[in-house]
């Protein structure tokens, strides 16, 4: 098995309030020196003088903490993570772990152990500078089910997405080798069948139980399943098979192993597709965001016009602007 390097890195966005990238506004964030596609190596601690204003979500089974701050004078979103037991790491662990005694009762004890430092790591992911969208996307929300008919998707949708969708600078970064190109696992440059093969940001490498990857399309002009037709079949197969031929290739996990799907609504409008282990139950891999590629090639087989014309159902959050829009028009 062949893992590609890993490493901590910082992932600063491009966006102003209205969440369109800029060139002007640059992340601060202490990150000035630290160019997007640099990583790896040892950097300076951008998190010193990060200052927390709230909590948005904390899962203790996840142990997962996402927190609102500022660094400098920036709004950011910070979520620390902590990574899991590798099997490769016990026999270090137990050698040079301290442990400090909790209770002894018969044959039963319990310790605090505690690590070297170097196999004790929290994933951290930086957003900086974070809008209002990102920081709504973190928080915890009372959910609503929405049914898309094709006609709300015109109405209601496609125009609310067009005025407040997240920048998908970074995308163009990844597509252009301006930021990730160390991390890409395989590329197709076919402008209309090619794509970008690389691990998703939620994804630390370090063993394969949640592996998860995405592939990014090279064509610009696809934001969502909405936009798919028959015509896209050549690109869709291309992902599937080259996708999963990479993922068995690099890191030895045959497509019988692999979640392969979309979101329906994704959070970037540019056409991706996520690619999990399917030991690993995914954030968003629910019924009711995502659809299985293989399902989706077919449902297009059948019906070319099939994602312009089904009722698709999601969920929205409390707070989110699309799920008031849908209740003024009388649609939930
Ligand atoms: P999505 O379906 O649009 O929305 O997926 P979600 O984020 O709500 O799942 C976008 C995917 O891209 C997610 O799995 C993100 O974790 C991933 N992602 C987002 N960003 C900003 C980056 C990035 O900068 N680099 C990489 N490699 N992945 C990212």
């Amino acid at each position: 098995m062949k893992m590609a390097d890993t490493g901590k890195r910082e992932v600063c966005e491009d966006a102003d309030e209205t969440c369109k990238p800029t060139a002007a506004k640059r992340p601060k964030c202490g990150a000035e020196n630290q160019p997007d596609c640099d990583g790896g190596g040892e950097c300076a601690n951008v998190l010193s003088g990060f200052k927390v204003k709230s909590v948005l979500r904390d899962s203790a089974r996840d142990k997962t903490i996402f927190i609102h701050g500022t660094v400098e004078d920036q709004e950011a979103v910070v979520i620390l993570e902590k990574t899991p037991m590798r099997q490769d790491d016990l026999a270090e662990i137990f050698q040079e772990c301290r442990l400090k005694l909790q209770m002894k009762n018969d044959i039963y004890s319990t310790y605090q152990l505690q690590p070297p430092a170097h196999l004790n790591e929290i994933k951290t992911t930086v957003i900086c500078p974070a809008t209002q969208k990102h920081v709504k996307k973190y928080l915890s929300q009372e959910m609503f089910l929405v049914e898309e008919t094709g006609e709300d998707y015109l109405s209601t949708t496609l125009p609310y997405i067009e005025s407040q969708s997240f920048s998908v600078q970074w995308v163009y970064n990844i597509l252009e080798k301006k930021a990730e190109a160390d991390r890409i696992v395989f590329e197709d440059p076919d402008p209309d069948t090619g794509f970008v093969l690389l691990p998703d940001f939620k994804w630390d490498q370090k063993q394969l139980y949640d592996l998860y990857l995405i592939a990014i399309v090279h064509r610009r002009n696809i934001k969502s399943l909405r936009d798919l037709t028959s015509d896209h079949l050549p690109l869709l197969r291309n992902i599937s098979k080259k996708g999963k031929e990479s993922i068995q290739k690099q890191y030895g996990m045959p497509a019988c192993k692999l979640r392969v799907y979309l979101h329906y609504q994704p959070s970037y409008y540019h056409l991706h597709v996520h690619f999990t282990s399917l030991n690993y139950d995914a954030p968003g891999c629910g019924v009711e965001r995502a659809h299985l590629l293989t399902d989706v090639i077919m449902n297009l087989e059948a019906d070319p016009q099939y994602y312009q014309n089904r009722t698709i159902t999601y969920t929205l959050r409390a707070d989110d602007n699309l799920l008031l829009r849908f209740r003024e028009a009388g649609r939930c």
